[in-house]
């Protein structure tokens, strides 16, 4: 049987490491992406150098990125499924108190690396048939203080998803969009710039989603026969929903 392989961006930590294991669980090989070079080296030895390729760079530059994949090996190369998972939230200020630089590192990352990357492997998936699953999130549809930019380029992967759907239609390809509520990961400690006790507080007692619930999703979804697409899922813990409207009288 042939292997097939999929490209998990951000496999370094959080749902991107757990989409690994659950592959490479499953019999598939993964080219796993992220910054932190030692942390994808642990996933290759942990789960096999025959199962998971490690490739490190910063999804934010194009030359490095397109070396990197140029540069697969060919048990690696024939790429059947694409997770753009590699992202992150900066900050939690209110859009007037904001960091610029921290706006533009979060829509260089969530929005033009996704962008790119998807570019450059869309021949390879039309050829294979093949599938990509963007992960947004239920920023991108509700707004919530602090959630500015970020929620901005959730909102762009979200509709970008739904445009691919339309623009690949008839080429088998399948795309999809997985929007998570709050789910424990790094991503808290990213955003507040490695404040533990600000993440353990976020998500204590709230049993929030997993790393493994997504890696689950992604797994189903990329599974399912190839006559049915996934457009979009949105998940929440049981312990989050939607709060309403605010106003403000003068
Ligand atoms: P983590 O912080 O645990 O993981 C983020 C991953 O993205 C890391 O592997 C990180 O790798 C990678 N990454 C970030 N910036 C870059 C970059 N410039 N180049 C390459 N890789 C990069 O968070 P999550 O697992 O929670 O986040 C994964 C995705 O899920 C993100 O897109 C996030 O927005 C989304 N999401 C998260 C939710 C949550 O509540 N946790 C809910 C909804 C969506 P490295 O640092 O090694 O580069
Ligand atoms: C992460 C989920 O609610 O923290 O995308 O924005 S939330």
């Amino acid at each position: 049987m042939t292997l097939k392989t999929a490209c998990i961006t951000g496999a370094s930590s959080g749902f991107g490491a757990a989409t690994v294991a659950r592959f490479v669980a499953g019999g598939w090989r993964v080219v796993a992406t992220g910054r932190r070079a030692e942390r994808l080296q642990k996933l290759v030895e942990q789960l096999g150098a025959d199962r998971v390729h490690a490739l490190a760079f910063d999804m934010r530059d194009e030359t490095a990125m397109r070396a990197a994949i140029a540069g697969l090996p060919p048990e690696f190369a024939a790429i059947d499924l694409l997770v753009n998972n590699a992202g992150l939230a900066l900050g939690t200020a209110p859009a007037q108190q904001a960091d610029l630089a921290q706006w533009k590192q979060m829509i260089d990352t969530n929005v033009t690396a996704l962008a790119t990357i998807t570019h450059l492997l869309l021949p390879a998936l039309i050829e294979r048939r093949g599938a990509i699953v963007n992960i947004s999130s239920i920023a991108g549809t509700y707004p919530y203080k602090g959630g500015n930019v970020y929620g901005g380029t959730k909102a762009f992967v979200s509709q970008f998803t739904q445009n691919l759907r339309t623009d690949l239609h008839g080429t088998g390809v399948r795309v999809s969009s997985i929007e998570p509520g709050m789910a424990e990961t790094e991503f808290t400690l990213v955003r507040t710039g490695g404040d533990q006790a600000a993440s353990d507080q976020l998500y204590a007692g709230a049993a929030p989603i997993t790393a493994g619930d997504i890696a689950d999703t992604i797994w189903w979804i990329a599974n399912l026969p190839p006559h049915l697409n996934v457009n979009r899922i949105e998940l929440m813990p049981v312990s989050q929903s939607a709060a309403g409207l605010q106003v403000h009288r003068g």
